[in-house]
């Protein structure tokens, strides 16, 4: 078995792997970039090595360094996570040549399945069909067109060497087919440097359903179980699930075998994903995934398997300690992608920044799996990825309707995430009825009224109460009532000694927003009386320090500034009436 672990990755799958590798008595070894060096990964790992940089290109894709970390680590084996490089097969081969085990699938099979003709191919070889198309490369429009006359319109053209839907062209008849094979041949060109295109017919309300499977190096491989990854925008992501809704068992034992034969045909090792189509009780081929996958967690629910622990043991030479027959499946499995993007009114634009406040809903069939903490930052560099959160339940309503509840109860405070378009989609009755396709977000779905929910609150601990008795008049009847109320909306300016000085500067955003947002316009959060005016113009002040007294409700409150700065302009003097929001300074 291995005993120390290289993670070349960072964020939530290197969070996942570290763990994984905790449970199994594996040693743990991060590397991280300058932006990196406080994350979370960092923090778990048992070692970490500084790569520099902070651009992923700078840093977590600098082989050379990465090979450094690796000998003066002493890991007997690296693993890559998702993306960087983990379907490179020159770093595959060359940890391998240093006697580092790759934990990962044989170079051989990333290479087959890196581009679609060589992979379609090989599921062809395995007897597994891709979507009905031509196999030779298109040489005129007119093939285009007889092909489309034979099996039936629409038909597309796909960039033989392309991927992510770039250079996929839509042809609804023969009219369109010149000036769409114009136009494939030149975006592949442009994307991918090579401008072969292929036809085949176009399905018009596919699902995405792939398939995992993971194998030994003995020969040994079976197939898991389907997820449903229909939910997604511009090809990434949103939402995934297992089992697919409304998928017959006897398509998901075929959906399997056809999985598993791919798999063998390409000598595939360790855990891998069969992405297909699924419409109308058919399916096929589309690629193969060479690695561990983002949404592997929601197999994880259903089969009761750790496919890292798994994928640790097979590099590590151990057989599979279960057949096909072991497989039970149990329940249905919900992942929704915590991504910092805003995505109010359908755009999802990046919102990276400081989280001040994170903190993960709980509960049965609950699971966070996080990147960061409160007080980290998701910086512009990297995948904005927050982390995942995953539910479990014994039926698909009970797993919506858990998710919708998690979703709900995550506090995620300090910059913009999807969820609240995660929510939309969760609710909506196309999704719930299962009526949803790969186009379904793009092309039916109406996020307009979605709104971000940003919220930021300070450091987001919540602000010690006190007690306070005062006596109400409620139509003309008296009582007496007791109030918790924020330290900071309850202490009189008299407390403005030492005891005062020691709390924490929130004190005066507590107050109801004491000065605008952080701004240089020092506002009062009640109406009141000014007392005292505390500075000058042209005098420096730092953040916390006080401005002027206020008093209101029979109590004085420090009014202080948001800001370093110089006072600019101040607006009030002694004994100045002021109401709610009155902005009593400048600094600038
Ligand atoms: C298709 C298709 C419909 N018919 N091929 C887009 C990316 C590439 N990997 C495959 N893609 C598609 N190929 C035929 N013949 C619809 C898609 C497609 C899609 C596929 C999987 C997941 C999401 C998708 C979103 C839009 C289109």
């Amino acid at each position: 078995m291995l005993t120390k672990i290289l993670i070349a990755n960072r964020g939530e799958i290197a969070v996942r792997v570290i763990r994984a590798c905790q449970e199994m008595g594996i040693a743990t070894v991060a590397v991280y970039s300058d932006l990196d060096r406080d994350a979370l990964h960092v923090r778990l790992a048992d070692e970490a090595f500084s790569l520099g940089g902070e651009t992923a290109a700078d840093s977590y894709l600098q082989t050379e360094k990465i090979l450094d970390a690796i000998d003066r680590s002493g890991a007997d084996g690296v693993h890559p996570g998702y993306g960087f490089f983990s379907e490179n097969t020159d770093f595959a081969r060359a940890i391998t040549e240093r006697g580092v085990t790759f934990i990962g699938p044989p170079p051989e099979a990333i290479e087959v399945m890196g581009d679609k003709v060589s992979s379609r191919i090989a599921a062809q070889k395995a007897g597994v069909a891709g979507v009905p198309g031509t196999t030779e490369f298109l040489t005129d429009a007119s093939e285009v067109v007889a092909f489309g006359d034979e099996f039936g319109w629409p038909v597309a053209i796909k960039a033989a060497y392309g991927g992510g839907g770039r250079g996929m062209r839509v042809v609804r008849s023969a009219a369109e087919a010149a000036e769409a094979f114009e136009s494939a041949k030149s975006e592949a060109l442009k994307g991918f440097g090579r401008e072969e295109c292929y036809v085949e017919r176009y399905l018009e309300w596919p699902r995405h359903v792939e398939m995992q499977i993971i194998g030994d190096r003995h020969g040994n491989c079976v197939w898991v179980a389907e997820r449903d990854c229909s939910v997604q925008r511009r090809h990434q992501k949103l939402i995934e699930e297992s089992p697919a809704p409304a998928f017959p068992p006897e398509v998901r034992q075929a959906m399997g075998d056809a999985a598993v034969r791919v798999a063998k045909a390409c000598g595939y090792y360790n855990a891998g994903t069969v992405e297909f189509l699924y419409q109308d009780g058919e399916f096929w081929f589309l690629e193969m995934n060479t690695r561990l996958q983002v949404e592997h967690p929601v197999t994880e629910m259903v089969s009761s398997l750790d496919l890292v622990a798994e994928q640790i043991r097979v590099a590590s030479g151990e057989p599979l300690s279960f057949g096909q027959d072991d497989i039970e499946l149990r329940g249905h499995s919900i992942e929704v992608r915590v991504n910092a993007e805003d995505p109010a009114g359908g755009r999802f634009l990046p919102s990276p920044g400081h989280i001040t406040t994170l903190v993960p809903p709980d509960g049965f069939g609950t699971r966070w799996d996080g990147g960061y903490e409160s007080g980290d930052t998701v910086s512009q560099f990297y995948d904005n990825l927050v982390g995942k959160l995953i539910v479990w339940g014994h039926d698909r309503p009970t797993a919506i309707a858990r998710m919708i509840r998690a979703l709900r109860e995550f506090r995620i405070e300090g910059l913009a995430t999807t969820i609240p378009a995660d929510i939309a989609i969760l609710e909506h009755e196309d999704f719930v009825e299962a009526r949803h396709s790969t186009k379904w977000v793009e092309d039916s779905l109406d996020l307009s009224d979605v709104r971000a929910a940003v919220a930021s609150s300070g450091d987001g601990r919540a602000e010690p109460r006190v007690k306070r008795d005062v006596d109400v008049e409620v139509n003309g009847k008296r009582y007496a009532v007791s109030l918790w109320v924020p330290e900071s909306a309850a202490a009189p300016a008299a407390a403005s000694g030492p005891a005062a000085a020691a709390r924490p500067r929130r004190a005066s955003a507590g107050a109801g927003g004491a000065s605008v947002g952080g701004s240089g316009a020092v506002a009062v959060p009640m109406q009141g009386t000014i007392v005292k005016v505390l500075v000058e113009v042209g005098q420096a002040v730092d953040a916390g320090q006080t401005i002027c007294v206020l008093e209101a409700m029979k109590m004085e409150n420090n009014i202080v500034a948001e800001t370093s700065g110089t006072v600019k302009e101040i607006k009030v003097a002694p004994g100045a009436s002021v109401g709610s929001g009155d902005v009593v300074a400048i600094i600038d």
